[in-house]
């Protein structure tokens, strides 16, 4: 993409944010994009969205701003969670719209899939039952999203898509230690835990199966999909590799060296049990492409969480 086509990525400051500067696969990334954040702009509000759009008057946006966190923020703050995403959504895509924005690839996630759907997930299934109970205002906010961009490519023709993303982990990412997501958490409990000689506390039973993707590749796919994507259906960006939150446990462990005790708090919610996805049509039109290994992408994050602890996301906004 040259400078000309001017990219704006709302949650620009966030873990993928970051990642999109990083990407060397497919052109680059895009270093050159306007990278805009919540400090910037309320994107809740469509004055400020207004604002923002007329500002920097992009050709394509890459939507990542989000309420996000983990299966107890969800939870918790059921309502903001429906609320804040449901009016970022709305706001950004029409905002696109008006001002003849030609592409926008927006951010959904795997937990807006039916609870009782029929696995591996793949990308007919989004709407076909509930979400499950611990996350449904972010899922169906996150399902909005993807009507939205559906209904605008059919009366507007402009090609508007959606990608889903599992579990995204990385440098950058949000380490809170009450309302972020497990990789963060548990890296960041665990640096804890080895520095105060302290025991490691894990929510859950341990049984819980997840699929991780490493921001980096994150980046890399969405620049992919930015200049190729343009299924009115949205892509799922995953490895479809499942691993035990125990196995994961381990893996950190063992990143550390942490020698301490590992115990699991099953007074803490497990959520889903699973959420296995289908990357088929990923693998259908990148067959060659080479997700990072776990073991990488871990030992590259905690590297980074080590040397750039003073300075990395550890707060809640609210
Ligand atoms: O990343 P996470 O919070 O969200 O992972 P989800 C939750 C799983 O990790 C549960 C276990 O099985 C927890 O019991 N776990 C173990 C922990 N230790 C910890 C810990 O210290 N912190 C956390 N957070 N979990 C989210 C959705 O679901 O996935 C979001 O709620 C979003 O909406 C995100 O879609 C990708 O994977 O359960």
């Amino acid at each position: 993409m040259s400078k000309e086509e001017k990219i704006l990525v709302t949650g620009g400051t966030g873990m993928v944010g970051y990642s999109l500067r990083w990407g060397h696969i497919y052109g680059n990334g895009i270093p050159d994009a306007t990278f805009v954040s919540s400090r910037d702009y309320d994107l809740r509000e469509k004055q400020q969205v207004e604002a923002m759009f007329a500002k920097y008057k992009p050709k394509h946006v890459i939507h990542l701003a989000a309420r996000v966190g983990g299966v107890k923020a969800n939870t918790d703050y059921v309502a903001d969670f429906y609320y804040d995403n449901i009016m970022i959504n709305t706001n950004v895509i029409e905002a696109s719209r008006r001002v003849g924005v030609e592409k926008v690839v927006s951010f959904l996630s795997t937990c807006i899939f039916p609870d009782d759907a029929e696995y591996p997930l793949t990308e007919s299934k989004i709407h076909l039952g509930e979400p499950h109970s611990s996350n449904y205002p972010y899922a169906y906010a996150k399902r909005m999203a993807d009507i939205q961009s559906r209904a605008y490519k059919e009366q507007y023709d402009v090609d508007y898509v959606s990608v889903i993303p599992t579990n995204i982990y990385g440098p950058n990412d949000n380490f809170n230690l009450e309302n972020g997501h497990v990789m963060p958490m548990l890296i960041h409990k665990c640096y804890l835990a080895k520095k105060n000689n302290t025991d490691l506390k894990v929510w859950g039973t341990g049984k819980p199966l997840r699929e991780f993707i490493y921001s980096k590749d994150v980046g890399e796919l969405t620049t992919w999909a930015l200049k190729n994507y343009d299924e009115s259906e949205p892509i799922i960006l995953s490895t479809s590799h499942e691993i035990s939150i125990r196995d994961l446990v381990d893996l950190i462990v063992s990143g550390f060296n942490y020698k301490g005790k590992v115990i699991f708090d099953t007074d803490k919610p497990d959520g889903q049990y699973r959420k296995p996805s289908d990357n088929s049509k990923l693998r259908k039109y990148l067959p060659d492409f080479e997700f990072t290994s776990i073991e990488q992408g871990i030992q590259e994050t905690i590297e980074w969480f080590v040397e750039n602890y003073e300075g990395a996301r550890k707060w809640e906004k609210h």
